[in-house]
């Protein structure tokens, strides 16, 4: 069934009619979904304890109300599985600590524990250990509740936040997001608050040795990191039971306010969940009520046009961060690449609205960094945090768009300027910080919840190297150099490369290979063909290519699953920037895309295709399904018409370098090498 399956697909039998109506299709529904101030926003998928979870802060802000309570149930209840247990991705297996956090928000939504969704849901959590294996965040949120010991947490001393930046641990040394939510629980853990639930909404049945004599030590790591951090957290605790402990009101005070300069103008913290919630207990455990206007702003950006909560009339719930930046950055390069013109109206309001979500202020990348700032975050609101992803994605996609020169031009210049500045030691990128590398912090005892520290990616640094080739760098240009050392240092064993943000092989092959092309690389090395190798022996026996969440962990599963449309697509991306155009495999995944389009020239994707952490935090990005195919079906044809232009016909290599290069599309743009 291996490897053998793009032998077996069969040349193609689409004409060029289907690949025009197939593109016009999925363009004209793309079209569809844009929003009228200019942007493309699609749901971001998560897990469902960003919703339960959002019920609990309603419930310590005592701001909960019946209605939405109701809804939230619903949804949580939606998404429950036959086995009572809810998971972190579609179709993945039961995950005890979501399945806890689901089970609690519905028993204070006042769902009844009789019920045989909570039976069921009750067994798997007991099977599974109960509370006490639960991840340390669950254990937080339930201490927070009344129903866990604060004893039966890691200790997190708030004097963290006055070690300087050159401290071997500080502040600054874990990645953004992590950072965001450790300050607001150095004061949550110092303050212990507990919001009790009423009685009847005990959980005292979710535990297998009763709650009373819960074991509440901490989940054990042999590595030495590990340990050390185990010896510190006794230590802490010893220091915590002083009657002096002369740095903390000042450590408390200055906790507060980091977190109180850091909230942004739609009152989030990082654009992401955790920073925010975690943000808003500690100051409501300081002492501040919902007449505080950081908590007041706080609370609303949950809500509204542009808030994360999605409402209809059955259910709520909550997004865990907003990607209208990135949609829009991705919308535009596929709108582009299916030909639409540079002056067409919805990317010159696209690319305007891009413009204006510039950031030109600074940020906490600036501690590890240099540069002035110029770059673009994920979402509405979060310039605290631009992340040099995004930064690329869209000025790929403004470059080729009509707008205003002088105003593009000086996006681009700072763009770049930020880009380059912010290029980590090894020649790659991280997406928020530079060098932010220290993988001791991994170990830290309250690490369970996901990737601490965000040192440079693949993907990200791919997207860099194509941004620097669509504005004409090539080999000899100092960083990119260095980023091509990174990426092909990173490359797998198996021809693969890992991609850190979405999964995972066909994510990290499909944007490295389009990269190289744009700058000029020989597609025909060797190491280039080991990944086309590797994505043919990766086909389904459909055409098109899918990799379970699963594969991540599991070496037999690697790379493999069912057909997804981003996938495929991604895998596609990759062919046909090598040139392989009639290539069985590329013409299988095309084929495959074009079967699978639904009418309404969308198409359908419950499986999980983006990463927010490896396994332990997953997003179905919403739009993915109907961008990365109008790219891949776009560059497709665009490459089959050069191939018919006379000229062309002779070097196959420059009909495929040209699909990276727009300057076909867009000839006023040729000299915009800086
Ligand atoms: C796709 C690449 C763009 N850029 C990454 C942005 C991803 C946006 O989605 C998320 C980002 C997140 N961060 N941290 C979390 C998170 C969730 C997202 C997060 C999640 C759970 C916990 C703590 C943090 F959906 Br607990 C940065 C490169």
């Amino acid at each position: 069934m291996r490897g053998k399956a793009a032998s077996r697909v069969r040349a193609s039998e689409t004409s060029p009619e289907q690949l025009d109506r197939t593109i016009e299709r999925a363009v004209s529904h793309l079209l569809d979904l844009q929003y009228d101030e200019g942007y493309w926003w699609g749901e971001l998928e998560s897990n469902v304890t960003i919703t339960a979870e959002h019920l609990f802060l309603t419930h310590i802000l005592s701001v909960g109300d019946e209605a939405e309570w109701k809804k939230i149930a619903n949804y949580l209840l939606s998404k429950q599985r036959d086995d009572g247990t809810w998971a972190i991705w579609y179709d993945g297996p039961g995950d005890l600590s979501t399945t806890i956090e689901a089970y609690v928000a519905l028993k204070m939504a006042g769902v009844s524990s009789d019920k045989s969704e909570m039976e069921r849901a009750r067994s798997f959590i007991l099977s599974r250990g109960g509370v006490e294996k639960a991840r340390i965040f669950t254990k937080i949120w339930l201490a927070i509740l009344g129903e866990w010991e604060w004893r039966g947490t890691p200790m997190m001393p708030p004097e963290l936040i006055l070690l300087p930046k050159w401290f071997p641990i500080n502040v600054y040394d874990f990645a953004c997001w992590a950072r965001g939510t450790v300050v607001p629980m150095t004061i949550i853990r110092t303050l212990r608050p507990v919001f009790p639930l009423p009685r009847w909404a005990h959980i005292d049945e979710l535990f297998v040795r009763g709650k009373s004599s819960a074991d509440l030590s901490l989940p054990r790591k042999d590595t030495t990191w590990a340990k050390l951090f185990s010896s510190l957290d006794r230590i802490l605790r010893v220091y915590e039971h002083l009657p002096i402990k002369p740095l903390r009101k000042t450590a408390m005070k200055r906790a507060e306010r980091w977190i109180v300069e850091r909230q942004e103008e739609d009152g989030s913290w990082g654009g992401i969940q955790p920073p925010w919630v975690y943000s808003l207990i500690a100051l409501r455990a300081l002492g501040r009520n919902m007449d505080d206007p950081v908590l007041k702003k706080g609370l609303a950006g949950f809500y509204g046009e542009k808030g994360f909560a999605i409402e209809d009339d059955e259910t709520f719930r909550l997004q865990s961060c907003l990607s209208p930046v990135w949609d829009t950055g991705l919308a535009m390069i596929a709108l582009e690449d299916a030909g639409l013109p540079s002056d067409h109206p919805a990317l010159v309001k696209a690319g305007e609205w891009l413009l204006d979500e510039q950031i030109f202020v600074g940020g906490d990348w600036q501690v590890r960094c240099n540069g002035r700032p110029g770059g673009w975050a994920f979402e509405f609101a979060n310039d605290i945090y631009p992340d040099t992803d995004d930064a690329s994605v869209v000025m790929m996609a403004l470059q080729r768009a009509k707008l205003d020169e002088k105003r593009k031009s000086h996006a681009l210049d700072r763009g770049l300027e930020w880009l380059l500045a912010m290029q980590s030691s090894n020649g790659g990128w991280g997406a928020f910080d530079r060098n932010n590398t220290k993988a001791l912090l991994r170990e830290i005892p309250f690490a369970d919840f996901g990737e601490m520290i965000d040192p440079p990616s693949v993907d990200v640094t791919a997207h860099i190297v194509e941004l620097l080739g669509q504005l004409g760098y090539r080999v000899g240009f100092r960083p990119l150099d260095r980023a091509l050392a990174y990426l092909k240092e990173e490359q797998e064993p198996d021809g693969a490369w890992y991609g850190r943000w979405g999964v995972n092989l066909t994510y990290g092959i499909g944007y490295v290979l389009p990269a190289l092309a744009a700058i000029g690389e020989d597609m025909s090395s060797p190491y280039v063909r080991h990944a086309i190798d590797w994505l043919v022996n990766h086909q389904n026996e459909d055409g098109g290519w899918g990799e379970l969440i699963e594969g991540y962990k599991d070496q037999n599963r690697r790379g493999r699953g069912p057909s997804t449309p981003s996938q495929t697509a991604w895998a596609l991306l990759g062919l046909i920037a090598a040139g392989e155009i009639e290539h069985p495999a590329t013409v299988g995944g095309i084929e495959y895309l074009l079967q699978t389009q639904r009418e309404d020239g969308g198409w359908n994707q419950p499986y999980f295709t983006g990463t927010g952490f490896p396994v332990d935090f997953m997003i179905n990005y919403h739009l993915y399904r109907d961008v990365f195919p109008v790219m891949a079906l776009g560059r497709y044809r665009r490459v089959l018409w050069k191939a018919l232009a006379p000229e062309d016909r002779m070097n196959p290599m420059n009909s495929t370098n040209s699909m990276n290069s727009t300057n076909s599309m867009n000839p006023t743009e040729e000299s915009s090498c800086r």
